[in-house]
């Protein structure tokens, strides 16, 4: 089978510049350039060989900072690196099964994700979603498939528009949608049954950062009684935020938003633009993970049970008389 491979600058740019978007896909996508850049290497020993991947992963890293499913994918595969291995071909081929893994997971919590998020779509139901999550969107796809009879409220999701790539799914699936700009979103929430979203990141205490606009929505569902159900891959939980470091919420270019010659013209105005927000855990009924629906308040027990350890990202202090800790 041919594998289209892309160097990991290339991929790096991508992520960057939004060509590649999502916090799943980019996760995948890194992994995979990761793997490609181990296939090829050419590292003459093992330390070499380390160097070299560290190095990719690093520019990898260095993209975006708020889809904590980028380091968490990261560090997963790098993880397989450590240990004994005896020469460059025996790290390569942990490497490369390691990636293929992770890739091959990714997938299939999406499709599990889907299959427990749609027995939460009713008949009857109407359903608002914002940006463009395949993981959110599994669920209403698989919905759809089981023949659950419900529509559709999508947002526009300025700057980007992401919703414009979520209404060509819907459409293409036969789903009955309303595209709505996103400064709608609480005038028609009296009609929403359930709002469902993705994540780029889960904090221990249950918060989820996802697409700008994502907490707004929330508020309003909260006022009107309306259900919230996030659907995110374990991947997507931060084991950092258990040692208290926050997710950096990333603010991209104001080009983005503004034309640079209308921004020009106007010397007095600062142009913001957050790319995600935080949505507190009272917000949130649901989170559909592919090992089950949680209530936001379990997040802690995700990252330690499904999560941290194998990502390494936080080692304990070691124990004994004199090792650390309060004095
Ligand atoms: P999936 C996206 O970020 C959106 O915020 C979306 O809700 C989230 O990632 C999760 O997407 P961006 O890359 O992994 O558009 O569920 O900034 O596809």
């Amino acid at each position: 089978m041919i594998r289209w491979s892309m160097t990991v600058s290339d991929t790096a740019e991508k992520i960057k510049k939004m060509e590649i978007r999502g916090a799943g896909r980019i996760a995948r996508a890194a992994v995979a350039a990761l793997r490609d850049e181990a296939e090829r290497a050419t590292a003459p020993d093992l330390p070499a060989f380390r160097e070299a991947i560290g190095h990719a992963a690093g520019l990898l890293l260095a993209t975006r900072p708020t889809a904590v499913s980028l380091p968490n994918a990261v560090h997963l595969v790098m993880g397989s690196l450590s240990g004994d291995i005896h020469s460059v071909a025996e790290a390569k081929e942990r490497f490369s099964a390691a990636c293929t893994r992770f890739i091959t997971r990714s997938g299939e919590a999406v499709d599990r994700i889907g299959t427990i998020g749609a027995r939460h779509i009713r008949d009857g139901d109407v359903v608002m979603t914002h940006c463009n999550s395949e993981t959110a969107l599994a669920c209403l796809l698989q919905a759809h498939r089981n023949g659950t009879r419900f529509e559709v409220f999508a947002t526009e999701v300025r700057p980007r528009n992401q919703g414009h790539l979520t209404i060509r799914t819907l459409n293409d699936a036969g789903i009955r949608t309303s595209f709505i700009v996103d400064s709608a979103a609480r005038y028609f929430m009296k009609e929403v049954d359930l709002v469902v979203v993705g994540a780029d990141a889960v904090t221990v205490n249950g918060a989820v950062i996802n697409k700008i606009g994502t907490s707004q929505i929330a508020l309003a569902a909260h006022e009107s009684r309306t259900s919230v159900m996030v659907a995110a891959e374990t991947y997507k939980f931060a084991p950092r935020t258990i040692l208290g470091e926050w997710i950096e919420i990333e603010e991209r270019d104001a080009a983005e938003v503004l034309t640079p010659e209308v921004a020009a013209s106007l010397p007095r105005v600062r142009i913001r633009n957050p790319a995600f927000d935080v949505t507190p855990p009272g917000y949130i009924d649901l989170i559909v993970t592919e090992e089950g629906a949680i209530p936001p308040q379990m997040a802690y027990l995700i990252i330690r049970d499904y999560l941290g350890w194998e990502i390494g990202e936080f080692a304990l202090p070691p124990s004994g008389p004199g090792a650390g800790g309060c004095p």
